[in-house]
């Protein structure tokens, strides 16, 4: 028989199991501390306030970037000042430093929440306001230069383009044409808008580490790097300890590329590799080299739709939910029509506007391989938004276990997008027509290791040198192919002039300023996830595994998706795969590359 709870071990009981299922830890019920009823208030007003604030800036920003105007980017400044003046008010911060020094006598959860709101707040401290709005305009302003601009094939005498190219049009010249003369106009194409975002970044380097000293981080780079639980010396010795560890590999690669390309282009084989030869705007990952395993063609009948749609397939096949009805609706997917007047950002991102169910993706959908992986990437921090956006996870802490994991979740799908078996479910390969496998992982590698060297090495440590040694701009363009040279071993077509900023190219340097790490990060974890849910949940082979249909797997997932930041991250990894972030896994999945490599390379000369 069974016996009828009495009600209030019911409802305990009941709140254990709901604690349980959703991961947060069951605390024993303690009564809560006068600073922990304090903190329960302060957060519950904060957070009141906050939330609409945010939605607001979240929507003028996206409209700011899905449509540039001046009315548009006026906007979005506006509505980030009003955020700024309740995050960065002298009532938070006093407050919420005077509640931390109270630490021990804080719930866990409290204390997460003061902490993400004191590292709110260094954004945009109030006892700097003038600082604090300067930098609001000038962000705005950046934004609005790197989304409004056209790049350009062929200009008149007069200044005037004659071939304005969208920045597909330029991703597709790098990825396929075999004419150096064409590539290297495309690649100096991609580079001139570095030129006209090198004031505005020599504006925002002094304005960011500004309200960065003002709450006493070493600079902008170190409040960025804080969000982690590291000081900077801690960051930048994990990113050496991540090059270092994939160094032999890199080296094999590279060298192997440099022979290649050589060949390919009938030219001498270079000690670096030259930047316009390579199918990425700035080598950071190198398709197109084993051209046999490129995926391109299967995706030649298939509409922009199709790549989107299967994306939310993918998830849903998981076990989770389809998306709702309003990203279709709000979200902006595909290229803007050639004939329209409308700029809009092209760089791939992924919004949460309002904490709760309204989220987006920014995205300009072409029917590729890398548009597919693009798109389950994206969808991957969709529903990792979604699945934390639920009463038990306080507002604050609607964010990934750290950045990192946000982005290893869509990295992961990405990597499960590109699977043999699964595109053979999904009919884009048919039997007899796959890629061969050594190839394909072969041009894997190629995409995703040479990857570290960028990430962990130039972009990391060209930001670091920007905020922590406020590098001035006059040697900005020497340090960025310094360490072009030293980490990735590719060298520009020819001597770049000083006052352009070919790091300024880059999306992340503008809009997600000294977080690249998080990349580096994420290609590890995004690998260790991966040989966890192939190896022990699906037990296939970790290089040919197909994760669609599988609640296990979604579950798996789901389960670390709807922690969002309530536990350390660490904690989090630990119990996902049994193991710290680490390399291993990534050398492992590529062990089969190493040893081909290394016959393949046999008598070649590899010096750079
Ligand atoms: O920026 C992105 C995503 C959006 S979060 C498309 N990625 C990095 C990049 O493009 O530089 C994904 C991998 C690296
Ligand atoms: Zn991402």
């Amino acid at each position: 028989m069974v016996r009828p709870l009495p009600l209030v071990v019911a409802v305990a009981a009941l709140v254990a199991a709901s604690f349980a299922a959703s991961g947060l830890r069951a605390k024993p019920a303690k009564k809560a501390t006068p600073a922990e009823r304090e903190a329960r208030a302060f957060l519950t007003t904060v957070t009141g306030l906050l939330q609409p604030l945010r939605t607001v800036a979240n929507q003028t920003a996206w409209t700011a970037a899905t449509d540039v105007t001046p009315e548009h980017t006026a906007a979005r400044a506006a509505a980030d000042k009003a955020l700024a003046a309740v995050s960065g008010s002298r009532l938070v911060i006093d407050k919420t430093r005077a509640l931390l020094e109270r630490r021990a006598d804080l719930d866990e959860l409290t204390a997460r929440q003061l902490d993400k709101l004191l590292l709110a707040a260094a954004d945009s401290p109030a006892t700097i306001p003038e600082v604090v709005a300067k930098r609001i305009d000038a962000e705005s302003r950046q934004s609005a230069v790197l989304d409004g601009y056209t790049f350009c094939l062929q200009s008149s005498p007069g200044g005037r383009c004659r071939r304005p190219v969208s920045a597909n049009d330029l991703d597709l010249v790098l990825r396929k044409s075999r004419v150096l003369k064409d590539r290297e106009q495309a690649w100096t194409a991609s580079k001139e808008i570095g030129g006209k975002l090198k004031p505005g970044l020599a504006l925002l380097q002094g304005l960011r580490n500004q309200v960065a000293r003002e709450m006493g981080f070493s600079s902008f780079f170190a409040l960025e790097v804080a969000d982690y639980g590291m000081s900077v010396a801690e960051m930048m010795t994990l990113m050496d300890e991540t090059l270092a560890a994939s160094r032999s590999l890199y080296d094999q690669l590279h060298c192997f590329a440099k022979h290649t390309l050589a060949e390919r282009y009938k030219q001498p084989v270079p000690r670096l590799i030259p930047a316009h030869w390579i199918g990425n705007r700035w080598a950071q990952s190198w398709p197109g080299i084993v051209a046999s395993a490129s995926l391109d063609p299967f995706f030649k009948n298939k509409s922009r739709e199709f790549v989107v749609r299967t994306a939310e397939d993918f998830y849903v096949s998981l076990g989770l939910s389809r998306l709702p009805e309003s990203f279709w609706q709000k979200s902006d997917l595909y290229p803007v029509d050639k004939s329209s007047p409308r700029k809009k950002n092209s760089h791939a991102s992924a919004w949460h506007i309002d904490g709760e169910d309204d989220v987006r993706s920014l995205m300009s959908v072409e029917p590729d391989q890398k548009w597919f992986g693009t798109a389950h990437h994206e969808l991957g921090h969709i529903y990792y938004d979604l699945a934390y956006a639920r009463p038990e996870v306080p507002y604050l802490l609607r964010r990934g276990a750290n950045r990192a994991f946000h982005e290893a979740v869509g990295e992961l799908a990405r990597l499960a997008s590109e699977q043999i078996p699964y595109l053979r479910k999904l009919g884009i390969i048919r039997q007899g027509q796959e890629p061969d496998a050594t190839s394909a992982l072969l041009q894997s590698a190629l995409d995703s290791v040479v990857f570290l060297p960028f990430a962990a090495g130039t972009m990391t440590h060209f930001e670091h040198d920007l905020y922590e040694a406020n590098l001035p701009p006059t040697e900005w363009q020497a340090r960025w192919w310094q360490y072009v040279g030293r980490y990735q071993g590719v060298q520009a077509p020819r001597a770049r002039a000083d006052d352009l900023c070919d790091a300024c190219t880059k999306t992340h340097i503008n809009d997600d300023p000294a977080q690249y790490y998080d990349y580096a990060l994420a290609t590890l974890i995004k690998f260790q996830l991966h040989d966890h849910i192939c190896a022990k949940i699906l037990k296939q082979d970790v290089r040919s595994c197909d994760y669609s249909g599988n609640q296990e797997v979604g579950q798996f997932l789901q389960k670390i998706l709807a922690l969002g930041a309530t536990r350390d991250w660490r904690e989090v990894m630990r119990e996902a795969t049994g193991e710290g972030i680490g390399p291993q896994a990534m050398l492992a999945y590529f062990a089969p590359v190493m040893d081909d490599l290394r016959k393949r390379n046999l008598g070649l000369d590899c010096s750079r």
